[in-house]
């Protein structure tokens, strides 16, 4: 199975080390075709000497080639938005994260969109219940 890891890069990378614990997890489903976004520096992710547009064009290939995409929304990034709402329209299976205790407000255009069914999941989630959502998702 590919699978597309989306998470906040210039949007904040406050959360950047709960994406690499995630990444490690997804990573016994298949490839992450996007492990970069869990580097811890910009330097470690080998990915500063691409231009913007070889950047965009390369993601947006991987996500056309990839099986489902794996969304940690919790930091607020318009760059995972914009991935979400492409994958949609490439009818690709979507997962998406979100933490309440972070005391954010997901955006209704996510939380919206989960009509229930099984091509579109938005899960509350609290790390300890990443394995089990991971599990019931992916299986
Ligand atoms: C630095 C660190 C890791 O990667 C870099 C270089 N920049 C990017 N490289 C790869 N994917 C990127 C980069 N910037 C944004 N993206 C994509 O957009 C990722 O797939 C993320 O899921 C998403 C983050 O968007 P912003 O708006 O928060 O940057």
């Amino acid at each position: 199975m590919k699978i597309y890891f989306a998470g906040s890069i210039r949007g904040g990378r406050q959360d950047a080390e709960l994406y690499l614990r995630i990444i490690d997890k997804l990573q016994s489903y298949g490839t992450v075709l996007t492990e970069h976004v869990g580097a811890k520096t910009l330097e470690d992710s080998g990915e500063k000497n691409l231009s913007e547009k070889e950047i965009h064009d390369r993601d947006m290939a991987w996500l056309q080639d990839c099986d489902v995409l794996v969304a940690e929304v919790t930091q607020p990034s318009l760059g995972v938005g914009y991935e979400i709402g492409r994958a949609i329209t490439l009818n690709k299976r979507i997962l998406c994260l979100f933490r309440p205790d972070s005391g954010k407000s997901l955006s209704a255009m996510i939380a919206g969109a989960d009509t229930g069914s099984p091509m579109f999941v938005v899960k509350n989630y609290k790390e300890e219940e990443v394995a089990s959502i991971l599990s019931n998702f992916l299986n």
